[in-house]
């Protein structure tokens, strides 16, 4: 006879239909989704994921940076609850699961418990954390990052995008600046199922990645001073090029990324020329280097390289250069506790998995900081992820639901 629970599986269908249906919001346009942080179509997808946090029975909280916290009672008052959360923000060319799947696994997790009429004794809190992707405002992880205590709350409301609009008035602008004080909940348990967002679960035909580490990363953003002048009638010998040294500092990232493999990226993905017009030698160029290791020595040694480097660069171009710390967070060591209860619950349900360090930073990072956390992962296409191409299997998505769902039910208990 198998204990409650035992095979117990979530409805891949509702699952799935709830992907789909969430990915509604916010289309980009080419099948993925632009759905950044504090639009009016994250507010949308907020209001779609508390309408249907309802409808499972589930109270709302909401704390002042916007995270979204939707409780599903315990029979034990005093027990402390199981978190299980993402992120439903979006890149600007993101895909329809890097974080929508673990916030809408947890939303399943819980459907499929009412469903089978299962009592925990731990309460069960499906999160949504404000501004993971730091898209929009840097750095990633932002809320996450407040309610752990990393980042202050007065240095999150001040983050300004591109455009210059400021976080605090963004959150309160769509009307999700909760009541809660941050990072006055506690948790017994913390677990966050994603997408792999990388190439290693799919090539090695493992249905389910058991998250034993995630790399450190850096955001460093460099300002860089040119002089506005002519592309035309600028002699060479006359230029001060930012652009060029900016184009020398990448350079340098790469050969500094390389020089420390295996288990370390070095890279660009937003850069900044002022004024930005065809003929004009940028005055300013606004860029930051994202890197990345497993590794703490790498990691910082990479940092000190960079930085070393870079001044030496911009001074044999006679171009201005500074540089600030917009994100950082060190490897993390999920808890080995809830890593094994991930690791038996696969094998329970007969799925293929292997250990794994995340390549991609998570709220989990953040959050293993004030509670045992830890991740589950499922392959997706390719690799592929940040790319509107991004995509998975709904056999995937159900595999790592199911696993989510007994790893719940393991560490919240089951009431009898
Ligand atoms: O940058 C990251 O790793 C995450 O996607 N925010
Ligand atoms: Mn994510
Ligand atoms: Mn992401």
């Amino acid at each position: 006879m198998a204990a409650p629970g035992e095979n117990m599986r979530v409805n891949a269908d509702r699952l799935w239909d709830s992907l789909m249906d969430m990915a509604k919001i916010g289309p980009g346009i080419a099948g993925g989704n632009n759905r950044q942080t504090l639009t009016d179509a994250d507010a949308e997808g907020r209001r779609l994921f508390q309408a249907w946090c309802d409808g499972a029975g589930l109270t709302m909280g909401v704390d002042t940076m916007g995270n979204m916290f939707m409780t599903r009672p315990g029979t034990d008052p005093d027990a402390l609850p199981i978190y299980v959360g993402s992120h439903l923000d979006t890149q600007p060319t993101g895909g329809k699961y890097d974080g929508v799947l673990g916030v809408l696994a947890g939303l399943e997790v819980v459907r499929s418990l009412n469903d089978l009429g299962i009592r925990t004794k731990h309460p069960i809190v499906v999160t949504n954390w404000t501004n993971e992707e730091g898209a929009r405002f840097a750095p990633a992880m932002l809320a996450s990052g407040v309610f752990a205590g990393v980042h202050t709350q007065d240095y999150a409301y001040g983050r300004k995008d591109p455009e210059g609009k400021v976080f605090g008035e963004e959150l309160q602008r769509i009307g999700w600046i909760g009541d809660e004080t941050v990072g006055a909940r506690k948790m017994h348990a913390y677990f966050e199922y994603h997408i792999e967002q990388g190439p290693i679960l799919e090539a090695e035909g493992k249905d389910i990645g058991v998250v034993t580490h995630c790399q450190g990363l850096w955001w460093l953003e460099f300002t860089l001073t040119g002089r506005e002048a002519h592309t035309g009638s600028t002699p060479m010998t006359m230029r001060v090029n930012a652009g060029l040294a900016m184009a020398r500092i990448l350079e340098m990232v790469q050969t500094v990324a390389m020089e420390n493999q295996p288990g370390a990226v070095g890279g660009v993905g937003q850069v900044f020329f002022s004024p930005n017009s065809r003929n004009v030698l940028p005055g300013k160029v606004v860029f930051t280097v994202d890197i990345r290791s497993p590794d703490q020595k790498k990691l910082d040694g990479m940092r000190a390289r960079i930085e070393a480097e870079a001044p030496k660069i911009c001074a044999a171009l006679g171009v201005g250069y500074s540089v600030e710390a917009v994100g950082h967070f060190d490897p993390v060591t999920f808890d080995p506790t809830l890593v094994a209860t991930v690791r038996k619950a696969a094998e329970d349900l007969g799925y293929s998995h292997m250990n794994i360090i995340s390549g991609a930073g998570h709220d989990a990072c953040w959050a293993a900081k004030v509670a045992p956390a830890t991740m589950i992962m499922c392959p997706c296409v390719g690799g592929l992820s940040h790319n509107e191409a991004e995509d998975i299997s709904k056999e995937w998505a159900a595999a790592g639901a199911d696993v989510l769902l007994h790893a719940v039910i393991e560490t919240a208990g089951i009431a009898e």
